[in-house]
């Protein structure tokens, strides 16, 4: 695991010495939009409109950043129009790469490059910074667009709107404020804060993080006794961004990241929602369980130096639907 500084690959984990043993995450280094007529986004430059067969994703199973993506890539009807590789789940001394030994993996589509790495360096030779999934790159100029998935979903959820003629709105712009404001919680918390407690190195800074998990879950398991989505009557982001961190949580959280407070489980009405944002047509199919579990186990060297892949529960998300007396 590693980074690159000036387009050289450097081999090291994050430094949680001078952060008081917290894990604090990097922000991403490329934030263009591509946009329905190539004007400039809320941030980055101008110059990527959007058009059938031009971008290409770069993602890992493993990922709940990248698994948003694939989930809007699905639910969106992009599948024809942007292709997409997805990396091996061992996260090792190279990082991410495409070596192909493992059912469901592509290797590289565009240039067959050995790692990530080789797709950022060639967007940008001297690229200082982590090399993350998901990627969105630009075939035509042959740069990467975005690597901050919160973006690339609302690229996703409208840019290409006249192109796949779907218009479903999973950020419409009645509900933007609570939307923006129930995420804020859930990333700190949840998506963020699972990384937080997992990767915490002192009992600070654990204690912290997952007290602050437990008490959103507690949270969100009153508000989701009352009404179907977390924010209005249909699905928004803020459901498939927490949605992404659930799935994972008995599986990988509760045990690899000393998230067991209680498991999800334990929570009736966060359980039943999980299996029906799971349920939901085509969601499903962006999940690779095996290896999910696989990448955590088997790449973090500082919790599982083993590599022992635990045996696991058998979760049943095929289940029905249990909530009752809801909104929508
Ligand atoms: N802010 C990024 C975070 C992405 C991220 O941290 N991805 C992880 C995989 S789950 C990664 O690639 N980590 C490699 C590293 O940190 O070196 C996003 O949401 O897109």
């Amino acid at each position: 695991m590693g980074l690159l500084v000036n387009g050289k690959w450097v081999d090291k984990w994050y430094d949680t010495k001078s952060t008081g043993g917290r894990f604090e995450r990097w922000t991403s280094g490329f934030r263009n939009w591509v946009t329905a007529d190539g004007t400039a986004g809320p941030t980055g430059q101008a110059g990527f409109p959007a058009e059938s067969g031009r971008y290409h994703l770069y993602a890992a199973q493993a990922c709940p950043w990248a698994h948003r993506t694939l989930i809007f890539r699905k639910l969106k009807g992009l599948e024809p129009h942007i292709g997409v590789s997805v990396v091996h789940p061992d996260m090792l001394q190279d990082g991410w790469t495409f070596d192909k030994d493992w059912p469901g993996l592509t290797g590289d589509h565009l240039y067959d490059y050995p790692f990530l790495r080789d797709i950022y360096t060639r967007a940008e030779s001297a690229f200082s910074g982590r090399v993350t999934v998901p990627v969105l790159w630009d075939k035509k100029t042959e740069t990467i667009v975005s690597n901050e998935s919160s973006e690339i979903v609302r690229m996703f959820n409208s840019a290409f709107d006249t192109i796949t003629g779907n218009e479903v709105d999973f950020y419409p712009e009645n509900l933007r404020a609570e939307i923006n404001e129930v995420n804020e919680r859930i990333y700190k918390t949840i998506n963020n804060g699972v990384y937080q407690s997992g990767f915490a190195t002192t009992q600070e800074a654990y204690d912290e993080a997952v007290t602050a998990l437990f008490d959103t879950l507690e949270w969100l398991e009153a508000r989701l006794s009352r009404s179907s989505y977390l924010v209005g009557n249909h699905a928004t982001e803020a459901d498939w961004r927490l949605f992404t961190t659930l799935i994972r949580f008995d599986l990988v959280y509760h045990l690899h990241f000393k998230c067991n407070k209680m498991r999800l489980v334990d929570f009736p009405n966060l359980w039943s929602y999980t299996r029906e944002l799971y349920q939901w047509p085509g969601v499903r199919e962006t999940i690779d369980f095996d290896q999910v579990v696989r990448h955590y186990h088997y790449s973090h060297d500082s919790i599982n130096p083993s590599r022992i892949i635990p045996i696991n529960p058998d979760l049943d998300f095929d289940q029905p639907q249990t909530r009752k007396g809801l909104v929508a």
